[in-house]
């Protein structure tokens, strides 16, 4: 079987945990338990494989070497930020400096999380449109919005 290895990274609290435990078919609960270290969950869905690394993003400054090393080694990197928080959209070029550099031919894309909550929406198609070329997925792991086409996206490697 096909195996996709996938790197979720973003600042702590944007919603990683939230967004696989909802691809696995866990309900949404709304309680915040920070992800320590990282976790490495696997799926399996239409004859394919899929390892989620799911990454802390408190810890992540005392193990950027696993991670780059995860990173090396996976066939797609999400980088999510929070839509409701410009602070995490700011993080994104940190992560993308970091992790994308020493690894030119992995993809990456973008992921707003949190598309349910309306109001503040802070960060704006517009503000995301300084990436134009990596692929951009608006999302809300509370009402599933939009994940499945992330993950027919993600299918696709
Ligand atoms: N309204 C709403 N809340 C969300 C959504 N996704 C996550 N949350 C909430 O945001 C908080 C943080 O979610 P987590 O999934 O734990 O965040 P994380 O990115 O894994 O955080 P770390 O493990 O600390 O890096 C929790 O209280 C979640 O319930 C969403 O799509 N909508
Ligand atoms: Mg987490």
């Amino acid at each position: 079987m096909q195996i996709i290895n996938i790197v979720v990274l973003g600042a702590a609290g944007v919603g990683k945990t939230s967004f696989i435990q909802n691809i696995i078919g866990n309900i949404f609960n709304g309680i915040y338990r920070p992800t320590s270290y990282f976790n490495s969950i696997t799926y399996t869905n239409s004859g394919k494989q899929y390892i989620f690394h799911d990454i802390s993003g408190q810890e992540i400054s005392s193990m950027i070497p696993t991670v780059q090393q995860l990173v090396q080694a996976a066939d797609l990197v999400i980088i999510m930020f929070d839509k409701t928080s410009m602070i995490s959209f700011k993080q994104v070029n940190n992560f993308y400096n970091c992790f994308g550099s020493s690894t030119a031919n992995i993809p990456f894309i973008l992921c707003g999380s949190k598309s349910d909550i309306n109001n503040p929406k802070v960060v704006s198609a517009n503000v995301v449109s300084i990436y134009p070329l990596i692929p951009y997925f608006e999302i809300s792991s509370k009402t599933s919005n939009k994940i499945n086409t992330l993950m027919q996206y993600i299918h696709q490697y």
